[in-house]
């Protein structure tokens, strides 16, 4: 069942990327001197929903919520950037890129963590509603904005897009 619903998950989830990726309104966010407010991630946040919620009930459980970290991590380790869609693709380049096939032990340690993450988020009725999945997704970028002038940037983008691949600080 587990084995089912993630698999449902990734090809949701990559089908969606590979439009986006055939989008000609696209941007790369490449030097230190390009930004992303946040509230073009807040409307990533928004639109993604949808998308991560597989059995649309309007809410992301912690299978769903495993499964999209687990497939963003691949995606962006696969491509070497990061997706964002706002009114336009946005991709945020890994600063190197990394080799992307993860090992069991790696996906195991990605989809642990994910789980625990997600009941920090979710309440007490473990599911994310709309609101505590962009809220969730909201904090994790503005953890990312160290000088708090509400955009990413420069080396915060870069450690944004290594968070989402799910890169450790020391490299892999
Ligand atoms: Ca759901
Ligand atoms: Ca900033």
């Amino acid at each position: 069942m587990r084995t089912k619903a993630i698999f449902i998950s990734t090809a949701a989830i990559l089908g969606t990327a590979s439009v986006a990726l055939s989008n000609t309104d696209t941007r790369t966010v490449t030097d230190k001197r390009s930004s992303i407010e946040i509230d073009q991630f807040e409307a990533d946040a928004q639109k993604s929903f949808y998308r991560i919620d597989i059995n649309d009930d309007d809410k992301i459980d912690i299978e769903e919520f495993a499964a999209q970290t687990l497939v963003h991590a691949e995606l962006a380790r696969f491509n070497g950037y990061v997706t964002l869609e706002t009114d336009e693709i946005t991709y945020i380049p890994l600063s190197n890129r990394p080799q992307y096939e993860l090992s069991l032990s790696e996906r195991t340690r990605i989809t642990t963590l994910a789980r625990r993450e997600f009941y920090e988020y979710a309440g007490d009725d473990g599911e994310m509603s709309f609101y505590e999945w962009t809220s969730y997704k909201l904090a994790d970028v503005r953890q990312h904005d160290r000088d708090r002038d509400s955009r990413i940037e420069g080396d915060e983008l870069t450690d944004y897009a290594r968070q989402v691949a799910r890169l450790r600080h020391s490299g892999v």
